[in-house]
């Protein structure tokens, strides 16, 4: 759990694309190339991944008349300085020239940033590329196509077919048709690959014709992990391509289920399938339609991709199975473009085995005789076979491009959603106003990687665009989103249900990291918003309980229309949570933005809000041990939130019912409408203006308006005198000193007096070291100056120990092991002894026990 989660996190703010596990050397003898440059940089950098770029100057010809530029503004959402700060301008037509392998193939990548360099007007950046005379590029623009995707920048891929001459030619020419224009590029890789591309394609529709891959060029337009989660390029058996998660492409609301492997099973690769086909983590997750043959009979699970029209393109699908292991258990259907490209598929007919990996290419060209160039890729259950199960699988999808009878693959640029073009020229008016000096260097000066990294989020915090947020996603999140197309959904046309309405940005950033709804499923599970249905009120809106995909209960967040405050912390909890993924965290699922109406869709919790276990409510009272429990688990997840991500998150509104209960009795913080995103540092803050719930503010935060994690510490402690004495913090009909119960806690504390204000129902249920423990660490969490306060670790230790101490003798063993732990820190490891101090003086009958501890190497 906690390792998948810090690769998560590693990835997610790290990395962006490609990355080489297999080192390839540049020379022109070997018999594979890997060239990264970093186009009109000066000399080799590293990236925010650790990976070196070089600069592009040799690989020009010496009598180019190109320059260099830098960016005059750096986008906050690029995932690293290198190479996107840095660009070489092209006024006329100029050529990289590369040696490549004579006899494989190689992919081509390229960078764009669309930016202000040189004080070029960034819409005159116009132009074409041809390389290996192929036209992979034309009439370009990378600022129409980025503001169309929402994006702060474009990568391409492209595969090309081998160079007889070993040299390969580059060309960037500025477009002819409109004066003025430039053509740029800020990153070019170029590396060899193997051939993946041997088999021919059938043509869908045609059942004797065929389409020739190998000869051809490829774009690539899709790379799907079916199923599963996105593969960030380390992990693609040296590859360096980026799958991405497939629930933005699922068509309706019948969208099947997700299934996995089990953690033992190996996928058997074979000479015809490697891994270079696709990498284990693709064969070993897949979707499938659900146990319900009924159900599954009736209904198509269905991807839909955008792509260019004029085209010819490979489908290739991905499988492997590894629930059934008989032929004509599983047999289905598959349809391209709405016919059938294979009927009766049966994965372990075609592979032989469980676990044996296989790919189907399919071809179909589109046409635009319907003006909506789109692919649908449908699976049905195959009626005619009569298989065990009604049912369907997909592990993979990828789609590519194939060059047309011209050698071209240039589509037409993106037309960009009115709403978008909006959006966009406020930010550019707001950026105009409101830097006035430009990032660029400052930032640029560090030499990248991760202190630039830290610092552009650190300014993100406080300088917050339009776009930077929407780019920040795409951005940060680098292979979470689609870089080479994009989603139904992102596209701002028609929604899945059918039901159209252009979606904001918030769709499109988000629409890669969790699923879109329609407004229609949404009043569908919530019976049009049934007053019967309300859950819970707060300052965002309603919350409805609701069920989805025909029986999954979730919790249904209905933002109050006219909050305008409401619509930027819409934004911060989708970006927030989509990004975060903990045992205690509120999972969310998805999101509807349609008709004005903004709307989150969260994991029902099905036992509610910590508070009403605690007061308020006729609820059975909660036992010490699961009162402890419930607060350990919760410190869990705001130490995560402190320290797990890349930089520390300040959730600001810490209170018992922001803690909420699953089936199991596991807590989880939910509600991040008011987090906020600091530096990583420790003497960081963040100036705002002051948000939260009394009774649980901390007075630093109150007086300075400076956040730090503190705040979070000083509103758990409240949280942990809620559990122990079970009343409100604030209850204004009691006498004026105890009206506050942080205040009368604290005040109970100097007097010696705080066990009498324990809740009644804990009355002998509590061992008193761990009573002792417990109030010191709540105490100090309430210390007036946040540096007095321990950090959300500490806190989360010492409660761990509380429990031992509550289930003593034994615990204290298990409190030396959890010390090795990985979020035990050195503090916690201080505190076991500063502890064993404490107690042998205290209690005499524990010391066989401690005598163990103190000496532990003893044992
Ligand atoms: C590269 O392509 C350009 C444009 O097609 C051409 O002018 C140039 O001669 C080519 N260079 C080489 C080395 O093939
Ligand atoms: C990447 O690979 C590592 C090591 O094999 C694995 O632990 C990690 O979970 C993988 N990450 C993803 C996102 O698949
Ligand atoms: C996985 O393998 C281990 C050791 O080979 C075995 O103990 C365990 O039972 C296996 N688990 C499953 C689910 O097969
Ligand atoms: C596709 O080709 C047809 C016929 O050649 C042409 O009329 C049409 O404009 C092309 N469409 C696009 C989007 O290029
Ligand atoms: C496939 O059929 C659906 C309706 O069943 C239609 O909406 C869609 O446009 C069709 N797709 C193509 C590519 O023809
Ligand atoms: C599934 O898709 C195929 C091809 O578009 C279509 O003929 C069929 O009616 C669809 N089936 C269902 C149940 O939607
Ligand atoms: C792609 O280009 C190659 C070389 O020009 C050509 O042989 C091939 O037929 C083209 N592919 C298609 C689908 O037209
Ligand atoms: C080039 O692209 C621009 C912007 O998308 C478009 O307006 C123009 O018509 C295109 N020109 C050609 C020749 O395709
Ligand atoms: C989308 O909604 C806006 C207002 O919410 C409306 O003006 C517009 O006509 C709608 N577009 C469509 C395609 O329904
Ligand atoms: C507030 O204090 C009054 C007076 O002691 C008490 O009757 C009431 O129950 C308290 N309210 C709550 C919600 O605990
Ligand atoms: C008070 C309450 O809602 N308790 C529920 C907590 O969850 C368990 C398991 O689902 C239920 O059995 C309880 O009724």
């Amino acid at each position: 759990m906690k390792s998948s989660y810090q690769i998560w996190i590693f990835v997610l703010f790290f990395s962006f694309t490609r990355n080489s596990i297999r080192v390839r050397s540049g020379s022109p003898e070997s018999n594979s190339v890997s060239y990264m440059l970093s186009c009109g940089a000066s000399g080799d950098a590293t990236d925010a991944d650790g990976r070196k770029w070089s600069p592009d100057t040799k690989f020009l010809s010496s009598s180019d008349k190109s320059a260099t530029a830098t960016a005059q503004y750096q986008d906050p959402s690029l995932p690293s300085t290198i190479p996107y700060m840095n660009a070489r301008i092209f006024n006329a037509a100029s050529s990289y020239k590369f040696t490549v392998p004579s006899k494989t193939r190689f992919w081509l990548r390229l960078h764009f940033y669309p930016s202000t360099y040189n004080n070029l007007d960034p819409s005159k950046g116009i132009f074409s590329v041809v390389a290996n005379g192929f036209t992979l590029l034309n009439n370009f623009s990378a600022s129409i196509t980025a503001k169309a995707l929402t994006m702060a920048f474009i990568a391409r891929e492209f595969s090309l077919t081998p160079v007889e001459s070993g040299v390969v030619n580059v060309t960037f020419t500025p477009s002819a048709e409109q004066r003025g224009s430039y053509a740029f590029v800020n990153g070019i890789e170029v590396i060899s690959m193997p051939d993946i591309f041997q088999q021919a394609a059938a043509l869908v529709g045609y059942s004797d014709q065929s389409v020739d891959v190998q000869s051809s060029c490829l774009q690539t337009m899709f790379r799907l992990n079916v199923g599963g989660q996105a593969i960030p390029p380390n992990n693609d058996s040296g590859l360096t391509r980026t799958w991405y998660d497939d629930s933005p492409y699922l068509f309706g609301a019948a969208i099947g289920v997700t299934n996995e492997a089990g953690k033992n099973f190996t996928i058997q690769y074979s000479k015809d399938v490697t891994q270079d086909i696709a990498p284990s983590d693709v064969y070993s997750t897949a979707r499938t339609m659900g146990p319900n043959p009924k159900v599954n009979q009736n209904y198509n699970l269905t991807w839909v991709f955008q792509i260019d029209a004029n085209f010819t393109y490979v489908v290739r699908l991905h499988f492997c199975e590894y629930q059934i292991n008989k032929v004509n258990q599983r047999a289905f259907d598959i349809f391209v473009n709405n016919q059938t490209a294979q009927a009766g598929a049966d994965v372990i007919g075609w592979s032989g085995s469980q676990g044996v990996p296989v790919y189907k290419d399919y071809a179909a060209y589109v046409g635009d005789q319907s003006g909506d160039e789109e692919i649908w890729v449908a699976l049905h259950p195959s009626i005619s076979m009569k298989p065990e199960y009604y049912d369907a699988i997909l592990n993979g999808l990828e789609i590519f491009k194939v060059n047309d009878t011209s050698s071209n693959l240039a589509g037409l640029n993106p037309v960009p959603s009115a709403m978008l073009v909006k959006a966009e020229e406020e930010e550019e008016d707001k950026r105009v106003a409101s830097t006035g000096f430009n990032f660029g260097p400052l930032i640029g000066g560090i030499g990248g990687g991760v202190a630039g990294c830290s610092l552009a989020v650190a300014i993100f915090a406080f300088v917050q665009t339009k776009r930077s947020k929407a780019g920040g996603i795409h951005a940060r999140s680098g292979y979470w989103l689609p870089l080479y197309g994009h989603s139904r959904t992102s596209s701002g046309r028609s929604t899945a249900s059918g039901k159209s309405n252009a979606t904001s940005h918030v769709s499109s950033l988000a629409a890669g990291l969790c699923r879109h709804f329609s407004l229609w499923e949404i009043k569908h599970g919530t019976k049009n918003f049934d007053e019967s249905q309300v859950i819970g009120v707060g300052g965002f809106g309603k919350v409805y309980k609701g069920t989805i995909d025909g029986g999954t209960e979730v919790a249904i967040k209905r933002s109050n229309p006219s909050s305008q405050q409401g619509v930027h912390e819409f934004e911060t909890e989708i970006e927030m949570l989509s990004k975060l993924r903990h045992r205690h965290l509120v999972s969310l699922i998805g999101f509807c933005e349609e008709d004005g109406e903004m709307i989150l869709v969260y994991d029902y919790m099905a036992n509610g809000t910590f508070r009403e276990h605690l007061y308020k409510s006729n609820k059975p009272a909660l036992s010490w041990k699961q009162r402890l429990e419930i607060s350990i688990g919760a410190a869990r997840g705001l130490h995560y939130l402190h320290t797990g991500a890349r930089y520390t998150i300040i959730h600001r509104d810490v209170k018992t019912t922001n803690i909420l209960l699953d089936e199991n009795w596991v807590a989880k913080v939910s509600d991040f409408g008011l987090s906020k995103t600091g530096p990583n540092m420790n003497q960081g803050h963040v100036s705002t203006m002051v948000k939260g719930s009394f009774g649980y503010l901390d007075p630093e935060y109150f007086r300075r308006q400076q956040l730090t994690e503190k705040s979070d510490v000083y509103s758990f402690g409240v949280v942990l005198f809620e559990v122990l004495c079970a009343r409100p913090v604030l209850n204004a009909s009691l006498p004026k000193e105890q009206v506050s119960l942080a205040d009368w806690a604290l005040h109970c504390h100097r007097k010696g007096t705080l066990h009498e204000i324990i809740d009644p129902h804990l009355k002998g249920q509590i061992s008193p070291e761990c009573l002792k423990k417990f109030m010191e660490t709540a105490v100090k969490c309430l210390s007036d100056h946040g540096t007095d306060r321990p950090s959300m670790g500490d806190v989360l230790w010492n409660l761990e120990f509380c429990l031992q101490l509550q289930e003593l003798p034994g615990g204290l063993v298990v409190a030396e092991n959890k010390a090795n732990d990985a979020y035990a820190t050195h503090t916690a490891m201080l505190g076991i002894e500063e502890e064993i101090a404490n107690m042998q003086g205290d209690e005499q009958s524990q010391n066989v026990v401690f005598s163990q501890l103190v000496n532990p190497k003893g044992r």
